[in-house]
């Protein structure tokens, strides 16, 4: 899963990343106007399934966070450098938007412009992305060439909503498009508003675009917190009366706002979490660890972390008949612990 980090310059999108990398960032790279971590999805089930298998390690779910450094209102000005890390941004599964409520530099915040203002980028944006190509397959249409009608359909529909001002992610039809995917629009991924709230200031409320979530955070404080030691910043936390960690709060938003579930696979080598879409079937769910095991699947052994926690191991789990035999079309559950069998 890869979270692109956007918003406008200097609204913390940096002191975001930071505060989402911090102590939890395994590799990280970058390159000019990209910086990229992959995190580490805390989940407190995980020590405690390493604890009922024994497991020599846990593996968690992880999560690649994309930190950029452009301006999107300057698509015309400054094309290349934009298109450049445009298409960074392309492949992200959702966007995190942050916006500025802090002062900075003397300039008094005004979140709500700013994002009505990236707001209105992401739907030029693709709005531009959408003419271009409905000219083109237009023009072939009329000189009577293999144009596929579904795609115009598409695009017809992708453009009145845009012109109407709102985000193509409200349209089921064009979200679950095979043929749009290649387009990779911004205002068709899922999106969460990080308004990023200085130490001196109070939250205010946002009128958010359709189908978007929010979340506060104190950015700078958050950022500094990630990269102490873990005890002293608990120690901080209480202090400041932060409650959820800046970290564990942004990953269970973006799984949320990516309707994503985990379920956990549990033996001697790890203990592991696997993220997939809720409303994945088992047999789909087995391809996820390895795709010999969705081919030759046979069944899914399957109780719920709780169950397995209440009873304390997996044999006395089996004794009490706690352990479902579940077929290929069941659908997995969050916190689901699996074993599949499966034979090639
Ligand atoms: N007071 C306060 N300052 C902050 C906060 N978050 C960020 N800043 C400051 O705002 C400035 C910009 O922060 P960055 O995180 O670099 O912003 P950015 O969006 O990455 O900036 P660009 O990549 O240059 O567009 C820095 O001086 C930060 O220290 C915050 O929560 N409170
Ligand atoms: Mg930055």
């Amino acid at each position: 899963m890869k979270i692109g980090i956007v918003g406008l310059p200097q609204s913390g999108k940096s002191t975001i990343f930071r505060a989402a990398a911090g102590q939890f960032a395994g590799h990280q790279e970058e390159k000019a106007g990209v910086a990229r971590a992959v995190v580490k999805v805390p989940d407190e089930r995980l020590p405690v399934l390493q604890k009922i298998f024994g497991s020599a390690k846990i593996t968690p779910a992880t999560v690649q966070y994309l930190d950029l450094s452009f301006d999107l209102r300057e698509r015309e000005s400054r094309q290349k450098e934009t298109e450049r890390l445009l298409n960074e941004l392309r492949p992200a599964d959702a966007l995190v938007l942050v916006v500025r409520n802090f002062e900075l530099a003397g300039l008094p915040p005004d979140p709500q412009a700013e994002l009505d203002t990236m707001h209105e980028e992401f739907i030029l944006s693709d709005l531009a992305i959408v003419e271009r190509r409905l000219e083109r397959l237009e023009k072939e249409a009329r000189k009577g060439g293999d144009v596929n009608e579904q795609e115009i359909e598409e695009l017809r529909l992708a453009r009145a909503l845009l012109e109407a001002g709102r985000p193509l992610r409200v349209e089921p039809r064009l979200r679950q498009s095979p043929i749009l995917r290649g387009y990779t629009f911004l205002s068709i991924k899922p999106l969460l508003v990080v308004l990023n709230t200085g130490e001196e200031n109070e939250p205010v409320e946002l009128r958010l675009p359709e189908e978007t979530s929010l979340v506060v955070i104190r950015g700078r404080l958050e950022a500094d917190l990630a990269e102490m030691p873990p005890e002293e910043a608990e120690v901080f936390r209480e202090e400041y009366g932060l409650k959820e960690a800046a970290l564990p709060l942004l990953v269970r938003k973006s799984f949320e706002i990516l309707d994503l579930i985990c379920f956990f696979t549990g033996g001697e080598k790890e203990a592991r979490a696997w993220p997939i879409p809720r409303g994945t079937r088992a047999q789909q769910a087995a391809g996820t660890i390895h795709s010999d095991m969705e081919r030759g699947f046979i069944r899914a052994e399957v109780i719920p972390f709780e169950e397995l926690v209440a009873l304390g191991s997996y044999q006395a789990a089996q004794k009490a008949g706690k352990v479902r035999l579940e077929g290929k079309d069941y659908e997995v559950q969050d916190g689901d612990v699996i074993i599949f069998r499966f034979s090639v």
